[in-house]
């Protein structure tokens, strides 16, 4: 990988080389190409898509459709199992608001673990409680991992959904999905696996992993906001109904009954991101011109330098120290997470603080916090040794107290 050339893809950091940041598990920063695109799209289309009888608008149509056929290719799914929705949690929220409403019934179990993001736990919590269902949750390993032979101890014949993530935003740990998702439907239960953290750093395959559903966020994975993908096996978006109504998702419409477009086209509702949707198939595009097997082992290169270097500081909690992919969870003894983060910023250095919206894991560790350190295909060694540099001077200057 070409780290200069890289960072010089990137504007923030281009315009700021003193920038160490280590936040794109919340987001990730947007290359040149794809802000070029969103941009492109702006000053060279402007109007909207499906819709237009001319054109400019045909032009920005095959543009949005174009998109949907490189984000699938780029997790090898078919182009009409994709839809576009808001982000990762909207995806969540609709498998579980339409598959979940639906084909979840009373005395059904759903399995779920407490690494989860709040958007992947809380919509079954929710379909849970209004449906009379059991909400089971795999133990956790001594590292709090989740292993396949804890998820053995909940899987039984009435669970109907597993609702999983991939790669945990805390942690940082990689789910052992594929033997999951294969004693899920050896009972016939569907998988539907949080990818938000998992897509944007490395190579997933819905075909490989047989999922039955996967969801994550553009912005995540360099590309714009306001955009996120559902990949959903055919068979099962077409038989789900659709949870909004209104705008291009309408087939025919009378006074008192209605019709709607096959999947995807049923779920997506209003006039869409359009922008967003070509800006993130561009992220998806130069990703892959980069190479994720590359990006992947060079965050936990990263992350393991860091992580290194943080073992020789005393009153330094690290959380995951085994994590295989670009995150660190740490605390600073004694230290509000939050306080630290407010030295981390004096230091140029951008890291997260908090939960993560994931309050279970963060109540598993038995703490209210975590620092988040979290590494992606632009950071550097440099960014590894601010970071350490102001891991200690936050330490230091909180040892005074
Ligand atoms: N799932 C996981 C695993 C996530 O990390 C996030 C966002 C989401 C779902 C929701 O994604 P959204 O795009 O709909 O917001 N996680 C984080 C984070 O860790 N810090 O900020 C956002």
């Amino acid at each position: 990988m070409d780290l200069n050339k890289i960072r010089n893809d990137f504007p923030v950091l281009k315009n700021d080389n003193e920038l160490a940041y280590l936040d794109s598990a919340a987001m990730a920063l947007k290359p040149r190409c794809v802000i070029d695109a969103v941009n492109d799209y702006y000053e060279k289309l402007g109007c909207n898509v499906h819709r237009g009888v001319y054109q400019l608008s045909y032009e920005a149509t095959d543009l949005y459709e174009a998109a949907r056929e490189t984000i699938a290719k780029f997790i090898n799914a078919k182009v009409d199992e994709i839809v576009y929705t808001r982000g990762a949690s909207a995806s969540l929220n609709l498998v579980a608001q339409s598959y979940g409403m639906n084909f979840v019934n009373e005395g059904d179990e759903v399995i779920t673990t407490e690494l989860e993001h709040h958007s992947s736990h809380m919509p079954w919590l929710n379909v849970c409680n209004k449906k009379k269902a059991t909400l089971k949750f795999i133990p956790l390993d001594e590292d709090r991992r989740i292993t396949v032979e804890n998820f053995k101890k909940v899987l039984t014949n009435k669970t109907k959904v597993v609702a999983i993530t991939y790669v945990s935003n805390v942690m940082g740990y990689i789910t052992p999905i594929k033997e999951i998702i294969e004693l899920a439907h050896s009972v016939g239960a569907i998988v539907t696996l949080d990818g938000a953290q998992a897509v944007p750093h490395m190579k997933v395959d819905v075909k490989d992993l047989d999922c039955d559903f996967l969801s994550f966020s553009g912005h995540k994975l360099c590309g714009p906001t306001g955009v996120g993908i559902l990949y959903g096996k055919k068979a099962l978006l077409e038989k789900m109904p659709p949870i909004e109504f209104g705008g291009d998702m309408a087939d025919t419409v009378y006074m008192d009954s209605m019709t709607y477009k096959a999947a995807p086209f049923k779920f997506e509702t209003g006039t869409p991101m359009i922008a967003s949707a070509i800006g993130l198939a561009k992220a998806c595009e130069y990703l892959e011109s980069i190479g994720l097997d590359e990006i992947k082992a060079h965050e936990n290169r990263l992350k393991n330098l860091a992580v290194k270097e943080l073992k020789k500081i005393d009153g330094i909690t690290i959380y995951n120290e085994s994590c295989e992919t670009g995150i660190i969870a740490f605390n600073i003894d004694g230290v509000h997470p939050h306080d630290a983060a407010s030295v981390f910023d004096n230091q140029k250095v951008c890291i997260r603080a908090g939960h993560h919206c994931a309050q279970l894991i963060t109540r598993n560790l038995g703490t209210i916090g975590t620092i988040r350190a979290s590494f992606y295909l632009y950071n550097t060694e440099d960014d590894v040794n601010r970071f350490v540099k102001a891991v200690k001077e936050a330490r230091d200057f909180f040892l005074q107290f």
